[in-house]
């Protein structure tokens, strides 16, 4: 295992795990967190062993959001710029996420809050335990939810639940989250790590860069119009064509055997 102690890397069959890992504050991000999760991402984008990525939490938690401790208006001084700090530190990573051509997928392994919620939305694949909960805890500190959250919730959501649970700042249990779209599954908390590994190496093992034309077309659905998206699949698909795990997938399918993917 390398990496900083705040977030903890490890690469083994292809998958690399970012644990996030200040498990005595319940993982709130700190600067120090912030940038070993960049350092995490940016590896997934530049090392070509790391052909998927799993993000969870360390201990009972996943992630409570901002450090609350950093920012405590108690010592006085001028007000902190939130802004700044989004710009600088969360914003990146998010970026990072979406960005990356690869399959990220996300353990949420307990409560997950401000933007530790809003960061899972961010990731392609969500499991929860069914203990966890998602909660928009930015009303409760008069904050606006951040981290993509107003733009993801809005766009998975709709308007009516992403405001409801945005105002309120009610937990959604993990197996509401999933009823509702929000994430892919919940499941029983014993069994999270090992789905979640599972599907996190069985994504490694396949067509890494069809799966990341895959990932940026669904993304880019989102403000495409239907002409736009049909010019974008005919791109996409003529630069899938052209790769060895297609020509592999498909000699597979008529030898009647497993495809070796190769992720190029
Ligand atoms: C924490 C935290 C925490 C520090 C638990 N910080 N210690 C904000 C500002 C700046 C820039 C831009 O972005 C943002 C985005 C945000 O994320 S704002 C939202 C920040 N997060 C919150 O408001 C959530 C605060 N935490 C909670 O409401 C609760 O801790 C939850 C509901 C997450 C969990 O409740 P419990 O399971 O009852 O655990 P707990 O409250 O007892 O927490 C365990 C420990 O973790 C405790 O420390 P202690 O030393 O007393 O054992 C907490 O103080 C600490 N902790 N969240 N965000």
């Amino acid at each position: 295992m390398t990496g900083s102690e705040t977030v903890s890397t490890e690469l083994a069959e292809g998958v690399l795990t970012l644990t996030l890992n200040r498990p005595d504050k319940l993982n709130s991000f700190n600067e120090e967190m912030h940038l070993a999760l960049r350092a995490g991402l940016q590896r997934a984008h530049e090392d070509p062993q790391a052909r998927a990525v799993l993000l969870t939490g360390a201990g009972r938690g996943f992630c409570a959001g901002q450090d609350l401790g950093d920012r405590d208006p108690r010592k006085g001084g001028p007000a902190p710029d939130l802004g700044r700090t989004l710009e600088t530190f969360y914003n990146p990573n998010l970026r990072l996420i979406r960005s990356l051509e690869k399959p990220v997928v996300c353990a949420v392994n307990g409560v997950a809050a401000g933007a530790g919620a809003n960061i899972a939305f961010a990731c392609d694949i969500v499991l929860a335990a069914k203990s966890a909960k998602f909660i928009q805890a930015f009303a409760k500190i008069g904050l606006i939810p951040d981290a993509g959250g107003s733009w993801s919730l809005t766009r998975i959501l709709g308007e009516p639940r992403a405001k409801a649970l945005a105002l309120t700042a009610e937990p959604l249990p993990a197996e509401k989250a999933a009823e509702w779209g929000l994430i892919w599954k919940a499941v029983e908390d014993e069994s999270l790590m090992i789905q979640a590994t599972e599907l996190a190496r069985a994504l490694a093992a396949g067509p890494t860069l069809g799966l990341g034309l895959t990932k940026r077309l669904i993304q880019a659905a989102a403000v495409n119009s239907l002409d736009a998206q049909l010019d974008m699949e005919r791109d996409c698909q003529r630069a899938a064509g052209l790769s060895a795990d297609y020509a592999e997938g498909v000699t597979a399918f008529l030898e009647k055997r497993k495809p070796e993917f190769q992720g190029k």
